[in-house]
Order: C-alpha cells, then sequence, then structure tokens
C-alpha cells in the first residue's frame, strides 16, 4: 500500500519536472483562419502560436463603467462554465495573473457599434470597440475559440489554448433574427432566455416575438384583462396555452438587452385574431360565431376594420406594449387576412400605422402591408410575394428577408421529419444555407435590404427540445447569412465549421437535429444516432 502511494507520487513530480515552466510551454502550431467560428469573421491574419488561457488569466477593462462591466461579468462566466476557470475582473495586486484579456471601448475605433478586433497575443488579448456591443460581439468569437476540451500535457495545470492572431469584423446586416411563435404553443420565459443564450452565442441581435394568434393571445394587457384570462387559456391541440404577465415580458426584454439582442413584439391583425375577438366579441368583423380554436386554419378571423372602438382598444394594447419595449419597432402581423376585404385591410393598415408611430415606434408587417397607403420608415418582412416586395420598394420601404422556402424553421428537414410542415418547401439544412440574401428577390436592391430573419411557427413543436430540434442548426446558418459577408459565405467550408459545433450544442443541451449530410463532431457529453435525411 505505502510502496504504491510513493511510487505515484513520484509519476507526479516526475510528470511536473517535465513539463516546461509557465513562460516556454511550446504550444502545438495554430491556425486562427480555419478555427470554428461561425459566423465567420470579414477578416482573420493567423500567426500560429497560441495564448494559453490558464488559472493565471485576468480580465481588465478600459474604464469601470456599468455596461463593459457586465460585458466582462458575461465572459468570466461564461469562461467559468465552460472551463471551471474563474478569471478575476480589474484585479488591483496582479498577484497570480501572469496573462489577461483587456476589454477596451474606445472612442475612436469604428463608427459601427457591433465592429470589433481581437487581437490574441502569447500572453495577452486585446479585445478593442467603439462600444460595449462591439465588445460583446468580440466575446461571442473569443468563447468560439476557447476549445471544449483543456490540455492537460502542455504544463502541470489545464491550459486551453487558444490560437494567436487578428480578427477584424463588423456585421453585413445589422439587422439579424430570429422569430418565435409563443402563440400557437406557449413557451415559458426560461424557454425563451435558453433561446437567446444560444441565439446570441451566433451573433443575432434581435427577438422577434409573435404574441398573438387565432389559437392563443399571450402577453398581458392591464386595460383588457379578458385577452390573456379566456384568450390564453388554450393552444393548439387543446392544452392548457399561458400568457406572460408584463413583468415576465420586461424580464425577456432584460435578459435580452443583456445579450445585445432587441425584442420586436408582434400583434397580429387584423387577421389572425380568433383570440381576441373570442375575449372580446365586440372586435370580430365576420360575424360567424366565436369559439376557443385549438386547430392549425388560417384565414378565418378577422377584427371589424370599420368601428372605432376598435382602434380605441388597439391603441390601448400599442400603447401598453410600447411602454414595456425599448426597442425601436412594433410588428402588427398583417398577414393572411382572406376574411377582410381588400380596400378594409388598407384603410385597417393606414389606421394602425398611425397608432404604432404615436407611441414611437417604427411598424413592421409581413409583406402584404405593403399594399397599404405605408410611409417609408415602416418595415415589410418578406416570407412569400414578390410583388408586395416591390411595392414596398417603390414605397421607399426596408424590407427583412425571411423567404419561407429558405428561413421558415418550422419547414420540414425532409419526408422524415418529427416536427414541422412542408407547405413552402422540405429544407434540409445546406438549402437553409445555400443562398444569397442580397440577390434572392429581384428588383430588391441592397440598399433596401434591412437584414435577415428566419421565423419560427410553433403549430407543430410544444417544448423547448422540440423547438430546438427545428431551429437548430439551421438558424446557425442564418446567422452567418445575416452577419458574414458575401465572400466569406461557403457550404463546404461551413459545414465543416457547423460540424464542429456539436460538442457546444450538446454541452448546452439543446436537442438539435443531428443531420447526416454534417459529419458531427463526436464528443464527451453525449453520442446520439445520426438522424436520416
Ligand atoms: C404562414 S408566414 C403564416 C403563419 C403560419 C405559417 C406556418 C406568415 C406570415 N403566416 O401563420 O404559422 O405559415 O408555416
Amino acid at each position: 500500500m505505502k510502496k504504491a502511494l510513493l511510487f505515484s507520487f513520484l509519476i507526479i513530480v516526475l510528470a511536473i519536472q517535465c513539463k516546461p515552466a509557465k513562460s516556454e510551454i511550446q504550444f502545438p502550431e495554430t491556425d486562427l483562419s480555419s478555427a470554428d467560428l461561425i459566423p465567420m469573421p470579414l477578416q482573420i491574419a493567423s500567426d500560429g502560436d497560441a495564448f494559453g488561457l490558464d488559472q493565471f488569466t485576468g480580465i481588465y477593462t478600459s474604464s469601470n463603467d456599468e455596461p463593459l462591466a457586465a460585458v466582462a461579468e458575461f465572459l468570466s462566466e461564461k469562461i467559468r462554465s465552460k472551463t471551471g476557470l474563474i478569471t478575476p475582473i480589474n484585479k488591483e495586486d496582479k498577484e497570480g495573473v501572469e496573462r489577461y484579456i483587456y476589454l477596451s471601448v474606445e472612442e475612436d475605433f469604428e463608427a459601427n457599434k457591433e465592429a470589433y478586433e481581437l487581437v490574441m497575443n502569447r500572453d495577452s488579448i486585446i479585445l478593442s470597440a467603439s462600444d460595449p456591443e462591439g465588445i460583446f460581439r468580440g466575446v461571442q468569437s473569443l468563447r468560439q475559440l476557447i476549445p471544449e476540451e483543456a490540455n492537460d500535457t502542455l504544463a502541470d495545470r489545464s491550459i486551453w489554448p487558444i490560437p494567436t492572431g487578428k480578427i477584424s469584423d463588423e456585421p453585413n446586416f445589422g439587422f439579424r433574427g430570429s422569430m418565435l411563435d409563443v402563440a400557437r404553443h406557449f413557451f415559458s420565459v426560461e424557454d425563451v432566455k435558453k433561446y437567446i443564450d444560444l441565439l446570441a452565442y451566433y451573433k443575432i441581435n434581435i427577438l422577434h416575438l409573435h404574441l398573438t394568434d387565432d389559437q392563443g393571445w399571450r402577453i398581458e394587457i392591464k386595460s383588457w384583462p379578458k385577452l390573456t384570462e379566456i384568450g390564453g387559456s388554450t393552444e393548439v391541440g387543446g392544452e392548457a396555452g399561458g400568457f406572460f404577465t408584463q413583468n415576465d415580458y420586461k424580464d425577456i426584454v432584460a435578459y435580452a438587452a443583456k445579450h445585445y439582442m432587441t425584442v420586436i413584439p408582434e400583434i397580429d391583425m387584423p387577421g389572425h385574431t380568433n383570440a381576441a375577438s373570442v375575449s372580446y366579441p365586440f372586435l370580430d368583423g365576420t360575424g360567424k360565431p366565436l369559439a376557443l380554436y385549438e386547430g392549425m386554419r388560417v384565414g378565418f378571423s378577422s377584427f371589424d376594420t370599420r368601428k372605432d372602438t376598435v382602434y380605441a382598444f388597439i391603441d390601448d394594447v400599442v400603447r401598453e406594449i410600447s411602454a414595456i419595449t425599448p426597442g425601436p419597432y412594433f410588428h402588427i402581423g398583417g398577414d393572411e387576412s382572406h376574411s377582410t376585404s381588400k380596400n378594409d385591410y388598407i384603410y385597417f393598415v393606414n389606421r394602425v400605422e398611425k397608432i404604432v408611430q404615436k407611441y414611437g415606434k417604427r411598424m413592421i408587417g409581413w409583406d402584404e402591408i405593403a399594399q397599404a397607403d405605408v410611409d417609408s420608415t415602416s418595415i415589410a418582412q418578406f416570407w412569400a410575394s414578390e410583388d408586395h416586395t416591390k411595392m414596398a420598394v417603390e414605397k421607399g420601404m426596408q424590407v427583412i428577408m425571411s423567404p419561407a422556402k429558405k428561413t421558415y424553421l418550422d419547414m420540414e428537414y425532409d419526408t422524415l421529419s418529427k416536427h414541422g410542415l412542408h407547405w413552402a418547401a422540405y429544407i434540409p439544412v445546406d438549402t437553409a444555407y445555400v443562398w444569397s440574401p442580397e440577390s434572392y428577390t429581384e428588383g430588391l436592391p441592397l440598399e433596401n435590404i434591412l437584414g435577415v430573419e428566419a421565423p419560427l411557427w410553433s403549430e407543430t413543436i410544444s417544448d423547448l427540445g422540440e423547438l430546438e430540434y427545428l431551429a437548430f442548426p439551421r438558424v446557425i446558418g442564418h446567422s452567418e447569412l445575416s452577419w458574414s459577408s458575401p465572400e466569406n459565405r461557403d457550404w463546404e467550408k461551413y459545414k465543416v465549421r457547423l460540424a464542429n459545433q456539436a460538442p457546444f450544442l450538446d454541452r448546452m443541451n439543446v436537442q438539435f437535429y443531428r443531420s447526416h449530410r454534417i459529419d458531427w463532431k463526436e464528443n464527451k457529453y453525449t453520442y446520439k444516432e445520426i438522424e436520416k435525411d
């Protein structure tokens, strides 16, 4: 027994002596330009060495201002959860700190707030931007550069080698979003927060919440309480539904803001309003019998567009939601209003636009809204109609690219998909990526494109695992389509970087779809069978 102990002690001492001292570590050659970064940065220069992230690493910031301090905390916490390392922030005595990560806000840096530069040297990492927002985006790149597993053979301690070199980066589009439909099936605040965590890691900066539809009204309106009492009580398939209180919504908005993500609330109208009309029947413009609806049809409901009381109601809704929405946008839906006459539809959109503007917001609507006399400051979300998109351009409007055939996350991957619909297309992982938002729609000039958004409708999904199955991995590709420049987008290269996301996604317990078109990197967290498509 004693002999065995002595023997293992000797082995440990020998092992320590054989390892080089802290400063002399020889790292295997690295290549920053082939790192698993998604979205692909604008420019990368590699210099082959490594920064050894370890227990002697500290974080320093160029000021103690709250927004930057919060980003430093965020980075430190993400390093801790990935590696177990405690990285002190702005440690004054520098005792025990041998290398550092410096977060530097420099006013004369790039004008674009999201632009950043990340320079990795042997003993320092310097991340600079003109605003904490750019630092936050750069922090995501840095997180992606930290290996999932430590190297325990280089020294007497665990080291996570980060390739040295320089990344200069900025987004191609300032609007990079995903929509979550919490109306067809309700998702909890915790579910939404996890979705935010994952989207932020890939630099997505917009979360559009589809808060109301025929099957449910999901946001508390204090002046109209029955909307949630009655209208929030069901969902597709007859389950109990649910809704966000205004405090829940504020909690989501604040969590998103911490991730430099803007929340866009959508109240879909004048169609998709059955849940509202069942709660307050005077809103209804169809005259048909009203009942809570748990099916999947669209186009059967409409507000009464010629009643002043309907606009008084909408004024209250827009006012209450705008008051708790710091972002500049308010989405009025406006899609598939098949039970509203065209004249009534145009009259309605014109009036609602004024209400949205009165509360200081920019109106967004699905592409149909371009038929109305909308202002050039309003935004059309292209999902189906090129004609509507042309009308939007003629009106000088900005357009969000959400073509259903490419970006609809609720479309099935193939005929074997466990969830989803296929009315627009089957969308395997490569189809979701291999297209160009800049040239997809004929007659849509680049300057009219605000950005890209991938909507996740929830008729066929009712829990977080199912949500993740449809969103991941496709939304990761959409992040690259909106952040990276066209020259930096290439399916063959992307699919290798995507394959190497598996350890991260598994560690985050994301139930992503393991398409067999991707050669997923195996890892220690889980092993799941590769799915067929
Ligand atoms: C169309 S896209 C809709 C939604 C459905 C979705 C299902 C759009 C603006 N409207 O109401 O949920 O298809 O894929």
